[in-house]
């Protein structure tokens, strides 16, 4: 880098990731550190958290980060201590947790992870930077913001998000390839609900190459193929891999913490946020919403036109995500 490019950069960001050392992680931080997520003159200090069992494995991937020798990356903390990892931190990543297997359904995954976010709330709340932005992508990611936000009283709950856009990214791959286009032509498709098998991915603002998706595609094969591929796409790759998304997840963690820290230029995306009763939705639930983000703010559009079939898809991901706030509400 030339004097000239040293002069542009900015002073490093803290940028905290839980579960630094698994699967997500292992694509997440070399994605980070090469400046897809905050920018190309944003130097970065990642600040990495794990268990003790995954102590070891971190210190592998700390190895192979300092290898990569990347211009951005001024420091990297690797630690089993919440407070430290979660100090000062701009922006934070909630990864680590225990991926769903076979024999476990929803409300057992629940019960495993839950405990997770409180510990974390509460060091967020002691230590990060006010203006922290926060993403959870460990599953069940909306209850878990809900909680991890619920633990830190002091940081509007506004700053807790989850991740629906992996959702939003296989649906537009699926149109993508549906309609004979590279992904760069689909815009505008979006998510509601809980980032589950019950989320919706919304096609009605959706466009194909300048066409409204409406017209590209019948409406058999959205409410039929279409939908089920999307909403089984998890459980698809499960059996083909052997194990659980993590490239494609951790590139929608960045499009969603890029897009929320730079800008979306205008386009619509998924995020899930406390609702504040838009559409609806009960206040406090973590909702995926159609969503702009501009100066690192977040703006739900909040007067999308509603039809009876996008009312049921959103009635059920109410009912669900309240049954898992029932399900944690000793944890909140
Ligand atoms: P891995 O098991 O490979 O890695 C998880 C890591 O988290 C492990 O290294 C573990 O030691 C660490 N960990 C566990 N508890 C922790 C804690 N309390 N503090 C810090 N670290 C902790 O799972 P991976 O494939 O990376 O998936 C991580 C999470 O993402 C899972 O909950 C998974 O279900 C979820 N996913 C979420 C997606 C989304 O779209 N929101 C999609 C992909 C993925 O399924």
């Amino acid at each position: 880098m030339g004097d000239e490019g040293e002069r542009n950069m900015r002073p490093p960001i803290r940028v905290a990731v839980t579960g630094a050392a698994g699967n997500i992680g292992y694509a997440l931080l070399w994605r980070i550190a090469s400046g897809d997520c905050f920018g190309k003159n944003q130097p970065i200090i990642l600040q990495l958290l794990e268990i003790p069992p995954g102590m070891q494995r971190l210190e592998g991937v700390v190895m192979e980060l300092r290898d990569s020798a990347f211009p951005l990356l001024h420091d990297i903390i690797g630690t089993e201590d919440s407070s430290l990892a979660f100090k000062d931190a701009d922006a934070i990543f909630l990864v680590g947790s225990r991926p769903r297997t076979k024999d476990m359904d929803r409300a057992d995954l629940v019960a495993a992870n839950g405990p997770i976010f409180v510990g974390q709330g509460k060091a967020i709340n002691m230590v990060a930077s006010r203006n922290v932005k926060v993403v959870t992508v460990g599953n069940p990611c909306n209850t878990n913001a809900l909680i991890a936000s619920a633990n830190a009283t002091d940081i509007p709950s506004q700053q807790f998000t989850a991740m629906t856009r992996l959702d939003q990214n296989r649906a537009m791959g699926q149109m993508a390839l549906h309609a004979n286009v590279t992904p760069a032509k689909v815009l505008d498709v979006f998510i509601w609900g809980n980032h589950s098998n019950t989320m919706y991915p919304d096609p009605r603002f959706a466009t194909i190459d300048g066409r409204k998706a409406t017209d590209v595609f019948d409406s058999e094969w959205l409410q039929g193929p279409f939908l089920e591929t999307v909403a089984t796409r998890g459980k698809a790759i499960i059996v083909s891999r052997g194990a659980s998304s993590a490239a494609s997840a951790a590139s929608a963690a960045v499009d969603h913490m890029r897009d929320w820290w730079q800008g979306s230029n205008g386009r619509i995306v998924s995020i899930a946020l406390p609702s504040e009763g838009w559409y609806g939705v009960p206040k406090g639930l973590v909702f995926s919403f159609p969503c702009t983000c501009e100066a690192g703010k977040i703006k739900v559009i909040e007067d999308l036109p509603i039809d009876s079939y996008t009312q049921l898809k959103i009635d059920e991901n109410i009912a669900a995500l309240l049954e898992e706030r029932e399900a944690v509400s000793d944890l909140l």
